[in-house]
């Protein structure tokens, strides 16, 4: 077998014993005749072609080689979606290097951790995220030797870019090497880096995005969730360039109307999004009326689907909704429901390849119509958390099985069904919020003595941060002191996560040792 190659058959996948992901998604291309065919386009009317693409990624990985990188070097990156997203990510992993892709929503000391944590070497952002990058930037010491912007003032990618060679050999490596990071909140607020490897995009493209989305050659995807997550990052990268499709990129905040908007303009074929934004969608309907036409099918991840916004979308569009369960840490979706077999309120059954049980506190199996933890098998699995052996050993289980952290139940038929998080996490708009965190943000205010979050659900079955709080003197509770509280959040924190809902209380239920009974107050 040649360098660089995958076969695929129904029970494996078998790689080269030299093989370097950037090869068959961006390099295999060029061979395969796809050299003036469009990999992306942009909301600006930007066109690039897989023969572009390859030459730029190249460009971008001789630009990182040229500021004097080891192999192995983390390279953070703050990018929007835009195609320098692609030649950073593709650039840095050709050349050899670990590109970490970091939410673009965080707040200068989130940015600040995940820089002392990671030791990057480089940092590459978007100059819309100077308000938090550069003073993040400030305070660390020493922070990444290289600090690059893709465009705009000071040492830029695109400058570098232009001043490489266009040629790169790929760096050798194996399936089983590391490949990129990706970060994950975890309830103690924390990130960690899930550190994934050469093999795990072919994973999720072939067995999600091939086998089971059904994705092709003439398909056009677009993507509601950004790139830097890992939802995002399957859907409006890894899968069009795994089946030498198009992607369309958008640069700002989806919305029922940029969304919309997007979808009339390009005609995408496929369309990713998560249940905050369908129930968004849906209320907008009428106001907007959309032309959806060009779709073939539409996904949601990152929470549950209530059952009523896929019964609402259907009635509306024609058109199914695919739920799928998916992890920062085995990359994409591993249950789904299937175009022709969906249960409304389940996350469908395994994804080719994968395995999951649903064991009891011990350990040991539980019967269909028994809720219990969910564990996975998958070859997509991230192999650790960087620097963090202690939450490594509970979650990675060994042999490529993980622990979700999610409780499901299966039913006889085999389906399964999302029952809630082990712990006290929710998902906000798809996305990992920590009570912690925002309770933490509201103590700031001079008035709050203690403040426990939890997650509730809005008129529409979706998931927002309530907050109670406990006040010095309960006197001054009222409208005004909520619109503070309210406005210190917004401010504080990235945008989702402030408190949708403010009670104020005389105490927090407590166990003995002095921990917030959340489930109490979820009750
Ligand atoms: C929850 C769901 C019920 C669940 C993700 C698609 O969400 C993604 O990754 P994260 O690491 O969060 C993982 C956790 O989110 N979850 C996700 N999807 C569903 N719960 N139904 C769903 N359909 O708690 C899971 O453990 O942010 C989603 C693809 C890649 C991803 N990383």
């Amino acid at each position: 077998m040649q360098d660089h190659t995958v076969v695929v058959s129904d029970r494996e996948l078998t790689f080269a014993p030299t093989f370097n992901v950037a090869v068959p998604f961006v390099d295999r291309h060029l061979t395969e005749g796809r050299a003036d065919r469009v990999a992306v386009r942009t909301n600006h009317g930007e066109e690039v072609t897989y023969g572009q693409l390859a030459e730029r990624v190249n460009r971008a990985g001789n630009a990182l080689a040229g500021l004097g990188l080891r192999p192995g070097d983390r390279v953070l990156m703050v990018v929007k979606d835009d195609p320098a997203f692609y030649y950073a990510f593709w650039g840095a992993i050709k050349a050899g290097f670990v590109p970490v892709p970091l939410n673009t929503l965080l707040r200068a000391k989130d940015y600040e951790f995940i820089i002392g944590d990671s030791q990057a070497a480089v940092i590459i952002w978007s100059p819309e995220y100077d308000p938090e990058i550069v003073p993040a930037l400030e305070r660390v010491e020493p922070g990444p030797a290289h600090r690059l912007r893709t465009v705009g003032e000071g040492p830029t990618l695109e400058a570098l870019m232009a001043e490489a060679s266009p040629e790169l050999e790929p760096a050798p490596a194996t399936a089983l090497d590391d490949a990129f990071w990706l970060y994950s909140s975890g309830s103690t607020g924390n990130p960690k880096g899930a550190i994934h490897r050469h093999r795990d995009m072919v994973v999720t493209s072939q067995r999600y995005g091939v086998e089971t989305l059904g994705a092709r050659e003439d398909d056009v995807f677009f993507s509601a969730a950004k790139l830097f997550f890992a939802y995002g990052l399957g859907n409006a990268m890894t899968f069009p360039l795994w089946v030498g499709g198009t992607a369309v990129l958008y640069d700002g905040r989806p919305t029922p109307e940029t969304t919309f908007e997007m979808i009339g303009r390009f005609r995408p074929t496929l369309y990713f999004g998560v249940p905050t934004l369908y129930a968004a969608q849906l209320a907008a309907f009428d106001e907007l009326d959309p032309d959806l036409g060009s779709l073939r099918r539409c996904v949601s991840a990152g929470e549950a689907l209530p059952p009523e916004i896929l019964r609402r979308w259907k009635e509306r569009t024609g058109l199914d909704i695919l739920d799928g369960i998916g992890s920062t840490e085995l990359l994409h979706i591993f249950i789904s429901n299937r175009p022709d077999d969906i249960r409304p309120g389940s996350s469908g059954k395994p994804v080719p390849g994968y395995t999951a049980r649903i064991v009891d506190e011990d350990g040991n199996d539980v019967p269909a119509g028994e809720a219990g933890r969910l564990l996975v098998h998958g070859l997509s699995a991230a192999r650790a958390y960087w620097n963090n052996p202690e939450k490594t050993a509970v979650t990675m289980l060994g042999d490529d099985w993980l622990d979700t952290g999610d409780t499901y139940v299966r039913d006889a038929d085999g389906y399964y069904a999302y029952q809630g998080r082990s712990d006290d996490m929710m998902k906000v708009g798809g996305i990992w919020t920590s009570p912690f965190e925002i309770e933490a943000k509201l103590m700031e205010h001079p008035r709050v003595l203690e403040a426990a979050v939890v997650g509730r659900e809005d008129d529409a079955g979706l998931v927002k941060p309530a907050a109670f709080v406990v006040l010095a003197d309960r006197g001054e509770a009222g409208e005004e002191l909520e619109a503070e509280l309210r406005a210190l959040c917004k401010q504080g924190l990235a945008p989702y996560k402030y408190p949708r809902w403010i009670e104020f209380v005389d105490e927090l239920p407590k166990t003995a040792t002095g921990k917030i009974q959340r489930f109490k107050l979820r009750a």
